[in-house]
């Protein structure tokens, strides 16, 4: 199969799936647990009957596609990415890393590959976290680390947790351990996905070897104060929230600067209630994300804002609240792996780099555990989480190529 039609295979897919949005015209909203997710999934269960694997449904919403090995009990190669988006997302960002495993699957089957071991590809459910706050849910599950508590623990902004989302899509959270595939079952895991950064498309590179994932931490802060009348109310009588929360805030995005050395921190979502403009707040929610390649510095900063909250809120007499949404810490990848598809992109003529990660992946949850490894293309001018991120279909193709390669390596060891 030349390179061409395997373009032309991954633009049809990706393509069908751009449908499969909350918002259409408006990027890609595809949050876990909804209708947009269920046709997502659907279609890939579509393509990876057609590619002649064994399709499953896991407890957690995994898609699970199946090439057997000789040997079933000999530990799998597993590739694969997640199907859930942001809000108002771009049509690449982890999908495509789906539909890269499935076309592998389609190359292996295509050569007539009778694998000593499984291949399996998979879809994961929700590993963006844009829904519940959180992040890792399917690949989480995968390992085992997700249970029926942690369902009910986090909530969307409509308040429905994860376990009465699940219930209503017709998944049983009690049973989400079921995911958990038994230890030693999954041999490596290998995910294609977007750069969602600029340096592969401003330096012309073709390929991204991904040698390290940056650690993540995330929280949702709130602070209580009290609501006022905004005029009557004398400066020196407040217990204005937002004051307080703004001066913590005006200050997370330089302790991230000042370690100098990619270390990143963002305040992405801030709330203020009841959210009259001629009222003092009384109370401000705002997430937090902190990452680095350095796990010291996620602590550090993640403690230097606790400080802070403790100093500015204790100052008005208000009080507050940090609810860890995700730990995990930094992961460095195979460089076995890194390294035969190094060799293959020196085969092909491809250019490569070897490079950080700065955002999360499902492999970041896996790589914890069991050897990884990713592999990126290019995002045009650096761009993701937005509607207009693009990559070029051929780049997929050329991922998809360099990753079979791999895969057969590993499938015959
Ligand atoms: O947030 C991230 O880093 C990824 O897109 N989940
Ligand atoms: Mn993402
Ligand atoms: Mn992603």
């Amino acid at each position: 199969m030349g390179i061409e039609e395997i373009t032309g295979r991954i633009a049809r897919d990706l393509e069908h799936l751009k449908q499969y949005t909350a918002t259409p015209g408006n990027g890609c909203t595809r949050l876990p647990f909804t209708e947009e997710a269920r046709h997502a999934v659907e279609y890939l269960k579509e393509l990876m009957v057609e590619s002649g694997l064994e399709v499953t449904i896991d407890a957690a919403g995994n898609v699970i596609g199946v090439l057997k090995g000789e040997d079933e009990d000999a530990p799998c190669v597993m590739m694969g990415s997640h199907y859930d988006s942001v809000y108002n997302g771009g049509d690449y960002d982890g999908i495509a890393g789906v539909i890269c495993a499935i076309e592998v699957a389609r190359l292996l089957k295509e050569e007539g590959i009778k694998p000593k071991r499984s291949f399996v590809a998979v879809g994961f459910c929700d590993e963006e976290g844009t829904r519940f706050g959180t992040g890792y849910f399917g690949s989480g599950a995968m390992l085992g680390n997700r249970d029926v508590e942690y369902t009910k623990k986090f909530c969307d902004k409509d308040g429905i947790s994860i376990y009465e989302a699940m219930k209503e899509y017709g998944l049983e959270p009690e049973k989400v351990s079921e995911a958990a595939w038994e230890k030693g079952k999954i041999g490596a895991f290998l995910e294609a996905h977007i750069e969602q950064g600029p340096v592969l498309d401003a330096e012309n590179i073709e390929i991204g070897l991904v040698d390290c994932i940056v650690g993540i931490q995330r929280y949702m802060v709130t602070v209580n104060g009290r609501a006022d009348h905004a005029g009557t109310t004398p400066m020196d009588m407040r217990m204005d929230a937002v004051d307080a929360a703004t001066k913590v805030i005006s200050k997370i995005a330089d302790w991230a600067r000042e370690k100098a050395d990619g270390t990143v921190a963002t305040v992405g979502y801030i709330n203020t209630v009841p959210g009259g403009m001629n009222i003092v707040a009384e109370k401000v929610e705002f997430t937090v994300d902190i990452r680095s390649r350095n796990n010291d510095n996620i602590n550090d900063i993640a403690s230097r804002i606790r400080k802070a909250l403790e100093r500015e809120v204790k100052e008005f007499g208000g009080t507050f609240e940090i609810e860890n949404k995700l730990t995990i810490t930094p992961v460095e990848l195979s460089e076995d792996m890194l390294d035969i598809m190094e060799e293959e992109c020196k085969e092909r003529g491809y250019t490569y780099k070897r490079m950080l990660s700065g955002a999360g992946h499902d492999a970041l949850e896996i790589g914890q555990v069991l050897p990884t490894v990713m592999l990126f293309v290019p995002s045009k001018e650096g761009r993701s989480h937005c509607p207009v991120e693009f990559t070029k279909y051929s780049d997929f193709a050329k991922a998809a190529v360099i990753m079979q390669k791999l895969a057969k390596e590993l499938l015959d060891k």
